[in-house]
């Protein structure tokens, strides 16, 4: 196992190749996206990741690690393509496409690895039958596993390494020869199982997630109408042993946690009701947040909204599925003016315009991500900016004390 190429290189792939790079592999990164390439090449790295973008830099310029758009024959290959959703289903063109672009490089006793989110069944009923395709047998003298990845987008970097992982080969001489690649970066456990049974944890552990958001969610409206507030009661509330409520926000964005949520409830959709009512309660948060935003400007004459934070949560700059673009358009169709600040997202559809811009003469300002960089936020230095001074912090990310002794009326 000496040279390995991975398919793929965006918030898992990238991270990937380049602690692999730093293990004393050689690694052919692969992407279709030419500009992406390019970009990569000159150490530019769009989606910030804390550590990415240096040990991207010493990859490259080691000779380890190399970009590029096409694969070519490796030891092992590694496929990280989005999954994304098509009319509720798992869109697996990506993958279906990056496996024909190994077929004719496959060699004896190379190892297939998909570490994308992937539909029950995948590995087995898809993967593998295409595989066959290039004249090797699976299982026997071509090696097939699948390895979910679990990383969490912000930190993905130390989850690399951290987290627990679950190899799933083909068969035992899969998983085993799997292990072994894993076992130079993973310093969590390493949990040998079948692939139908990783394929569903992976989407099990995503889905556990989006109900309880819903359950989140759920209970600070709830609490909203008998007027308590919803984040001092979870703190009370998770102080037991075994409670932990997730936190309530504008909406679930991201890559996967909706995504996992209706794949897991396709398998049998009228056994799944908690699951679909959980994504439905989700999806209707942003509809949620846009009429708070109308109850309280309802008295102002062309209310001007200064939104903060577009990324799809805090402290990234990723809007993938970001809750924000619902919001957005709700409250354009109203009629609200907006403007947009957000300190760590460059591309969005919208003008991302400065902090002071964006809360000039505005009425209301509406937080959407819980960036650290809100809570330096000088509240008297906004103040004389605002025409009027109410605050939707839907993130719970501001000091309530601090900004109502300004004045400033938060919810
Ligand atoms: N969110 C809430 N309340 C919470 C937690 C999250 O409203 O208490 C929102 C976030 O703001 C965001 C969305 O949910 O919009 C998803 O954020 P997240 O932090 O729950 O998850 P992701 O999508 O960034 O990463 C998840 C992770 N899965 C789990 O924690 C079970 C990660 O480990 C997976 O690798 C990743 O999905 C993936 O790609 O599958």
């Amino acid at each position: 196992m000496k040279k390995i190429c991975i398919l793929g290189l965006g918030h898992i792939g990238l991270p990937i190749a380049a602690i692999l790079s730093t293990k004393g592999f050689k690694i052919v990164g692969v992407d279709i996206n030419s500009k992406l390439i390019k970009k990569i090449r000159k150490g530019i790295i769009e989606k910030k990741e804390p550590g990415l973008e240096s040990i991207v830099k010493s990859g490259l310029e080691s000779g380890n690690l190399k970009v590029q758009g096409v694969p070519e024959p490796a030891d092992v290959f590694i496929i990280c393509v989005p999954t994304p959703l098509l009319n509720n289903q798992q869109n697996l063109n990506a993958i279906k496409n990056a496996i024909k672009s190994i077929l004719s490089l496959l060699r004896k006793n190379n190892l297939v690895i998909v570490e994308s989110t992937i539909p029950v069944g995948t590995t087995k009923n898809i993967v593998a039958p295409l595989l066959k395709k290039s004249g090797l047998k699976v299982g026997k003298n071509l090696f097939l596993a699948h390895c979910p990845e679990r990383v969490l987008p912000g930190n993905i970097l130390e989850e690399l390494i951290k987290c627990n992982r679950i190899i799933a080969g083909i068969n035992i001489a899969s998983t085993k020869i799997a292990k072994t690649l894993y076992k130079n970066f993973v310093k969590g456990e390493i949990i040998e199982t079948d692939t139908t049974t990783a394929e569903i944890v992976k989407l099990m552990e995503n889905t556990y997630r989006d109900v309880n958001i819903a359950l989140a969610n759920e209970l600070s409206v709830l609490t909203e109408k008998i007027g308590v507030d919803i984040y001092k009661a979870i703190d009370l509330a998770n102080k037991h042993p075994r409670i932990d409520i997730h936190k309530p926000g504008p909406g679930v964005g991201g890559h996967c946690v909706g995504t996992s949520s209706y794949s897991i409830s396709n398998i049998l959709p009228n056994f799944s009701k908690l699951i679909r009512l959980a994504r439905k309660i989700n999806e209707e948060r942003p509809k949620i947040i846009v009429q708070k935003v109308k109850k309280i400007v309802k008295n102002i004459p062309c209310p001007k909204i200064a939104i903060l934070g577009v990324a799809y949560k805090g402290n990234i700059n990723d809007t993938s599925n970001t809750p924000a673009i619902p919001i957005i358009k709700g409250l354009k169709k109203i009629g609200y003016k907006i403007k947009i600040h957000d300190p760590l997202v460059k591309i969005f559809d919208e003008d991302i315009v400065k902090l002071k811009d964006a809360v000039l003469k505005s009425d209301c300002i509406l937080i959407l991500a819980a960036h650290k960089q809100f809570t330096n936020i000088n509240p008297n230095k906004i103040k004389g900016l605002m025409r009027h001074h109410y605050v939707i912090d839907s993130c719970n990310i501001l000091d309530k004390t601090k900004w109502q002794n300004k004045g400033f009326k938060i919810t």
